[in-house]
């Protein structure tokens, strides 16, 4: 009786063990993969991804991706923790071909948000769903609120140097300071007015030594814009103007973003060089990819191939108003 009691008990150890195991294979996995986890834009995708999680009771694993061998060490993580899909920014868009091998051989689904992935070629893989921004139109909205307040101030183009901090191996970079120039030279600004400013890497830092050399090398300028792919460019352009000794009623900077970084820039006592961000949706690129991709793993619901997002200018005077509108 004693022995029987045993074995009924091992045998029902063993059962909710297996249970157990088949219980973590069924749970619904999602990795989010992001190149720069400290940049504020990213943390916030990070958080609506989290809040989809949340609702609907999935699992999702946030994981930074800093370069190539992170990226694919991540995806071999994520099969090993019995992930079904990941969403992913990568830190090199022509990594696209060895992220798709990766994730086919695991059979994980993947998504792409903000930076869509090129192939050898250099041409986006249409067969990855992509979530990003409308580039080279939130481009446009930058130069034209530049231009604008060019006009307000009663500046002289002719007086004005514009600073394109640049990233232009990412198209989506490109394109943005593409629409940036655009907008102001359909605003009549002088073509020749412009100074390329190419960052080694999209944060602050880089934009800071970019614009630094772009200064020091043009001082017959009284006035100065500074626009690129988003607000860390625009901050680290900024701040090099103001350690030459540019007043901050001579710079005009607007970035892409509004996340943390602008926020604060805002919410200092004194205005400075930075005077506007187009504010764009961390809440649809973070809580709508992780749902779709929710959605396609759980109902078989591929999501839509390519959705491009809008943007809103941002001043410190609309601050509020701007975000309630985007919905944040
Ligand atoms: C790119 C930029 C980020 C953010 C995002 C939407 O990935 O590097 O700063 O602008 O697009």
């Amino acid at each position: 009786m004693k022995q029987l009691h045993k074995v009924t008990t091992a045998v029902g150890l063993l059962l909710a063990l297996a249970g157990g195991v088949a219980h973590a294979m069924d749970e619904i996995k999602i990795g989010f993969l992001v190149k720069q986890a400290e940049e504020p834009w990213f943390q916030d995708e990070w958080k609506f991804a989290d809040q989809a999680a949340r609702e609907k009771g999935f699992k999702l694993v946030k994981i930074g991706v800093p370069n190539g061998d992170k990226v694919l060490t991540a995806i071999d993580n994520l099969s090993a923790q019995h992930a079904q899909g990941f969403i992913i920014c990568a830190p090199d868009v022509k990594l696209g071909s060895a992220i798709v091998a990766k994730a086919a051989q695991y059979k994980l689904k993947v998504m792409s948000v903000d930076d869509r992935l090129v192939d050898g070629a250099g041409k986006p893989i249409d067969s990855v769903p992509h979530m990003g921004i409308s580039a080279y139109k939130i481009g446009e909205q930058v130069g034209s609120a530049m231009a604008q307040e060019m006009k307000k101030r009663g500046w002289k183009m002719s007086e004005v140097g514009a600073i394109r901090l640049s990233f232009d191996q990412l198209p989506t970079a490109k394109d943005r300071t593409d629409g940036a120039m655009a907008a102001l030279v359909a605003a009549g600004f002088p073509k020749a007015n412009f100074i390329n400013a190419p960052q080694a890497k999209t944060d602050t830092e880089n934009a800071f030594n970019a614009a630094n050399v772009a200064i020091t090398q043009n001082p017959k300028y009284k006035h100065w814009l500074a626009f690129g792919l988003n607000d860390e460019a625009v901050l680290g352009a900024v701040r090099a103007a103001e350690g030459r000794g540019v007043k901050s009623d001579s710079i005009i900077g607007i970035g892409i973003g509004g996340s943390q970084s602008a926020m604060n820039e805002f919410a200092k006592a004194g205005k400075t060089g930075f005077f506007g961000t187009v504010l764009i949706s961390p809440k649809r690129h973070g809580y709508e990819t992780t749902l779709n991709m929710y959605q396609w793993i759980k109902a078989g619901k591929s999501p839509d191939k390519l959705t491009l997002t809008t943007g809103m200018l941002m001043t410190r005077d609309n601050t509020a108003a701007v975000r309630k509108e985007m919905g944040l």
